[in-house]
């Protein structure tokens, strides 16, 4: 099934952020992980978020209107990539602290991407406590399943679920063969979905 995202906003500049009104879902994780080919395989689309094997190729912060939703899913740029200038890295770090900080109102929870292949990382970690402590819900996701050994798969996930204790199980993707996206999209519905329930 396809469904139908729109670009609606992108963001270079701490000044530029602002509270959005509409609810949102971010997708957050380190550089490379695959946050942007994640959002064109949700959208059924190849060309939407720009993807590419350099890192970093995501530098601002993008929000994807997702009608059938009706929230946004916001594309992070990624964090820990170490080519690029401390600088640079600096500003990625605020911005997305900032854009927490802003909308942690219309926020209803992070996809937290995170590589099937690797053990759990100290960025990765820093991130999932940083947001277990706002009390902002986790979508676990292991990405790049289609690449992942099956011991380190099965270890990796058993590590993560041990970690969150999120009531929400890690979910393993793969944006290549579309494994997965069946439990993202039904998270993200739940997620969403009945706001005028909880609140
Ligand atoms: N085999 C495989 N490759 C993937 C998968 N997801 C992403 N990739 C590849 O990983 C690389 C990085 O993907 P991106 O989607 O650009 O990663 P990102 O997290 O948006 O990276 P930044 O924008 O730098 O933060 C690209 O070469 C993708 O083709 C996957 O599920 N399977
Ligand atoms: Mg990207």
């Amino acid at each position: 099934m396809t469904e139908a995202f729109t670009l609606t906003k992108t963001i270079y500049e701490l000044d530029q952020l602002a509270g959005d009104p509409s609810n949102q879902v971010a997708i957050a994780g380190r550089s490379n992980v695959g946050k942007s080919s994640l959002i064109n395989c949700l959208a059924g689309r190849k060309k939407l978020a720009k993807i590419s094997s350099t890192p970093g190729k995501t530098r601002s912060i993008n929000y994807y209107w997702v009608h059938c939703l009706e929230a946004s899913l916001v594309d992070l740029p990624g964090y820990g990539y170490a080519k690029c200038s401390k600088k640079e890295r600096e500003k990625w770090s605020r911005l997305v602290e900032k854009y927490f900080q802003f909308n942690k109102q219309v926020t209803r929870g992070v996809i937290v991407l995170l590589d099937s292949r690797l053990p759990p990382q100290k960025l990765d970690l820093e991130l999932t406590t940083f947001l277990s402590a706002q009390g902002m819900p986790i979508i676990p996701v292991l990405t790049k399943a289609d690449k992942a050994k099956m011991a380190q798969k099965g270890k990796n996930l058993k590590l993560w679920s041990e970690l969150l204790q999120s009531p929400r199980a890690p979910i393993l993707c793969s944006s290549k063969t579309g494994a997965g996206t069946g439990a993202i999209w039904e998270s993200l519905r739940q997620l969403l979905l009945p706001v005028s329930e909880e609140r």
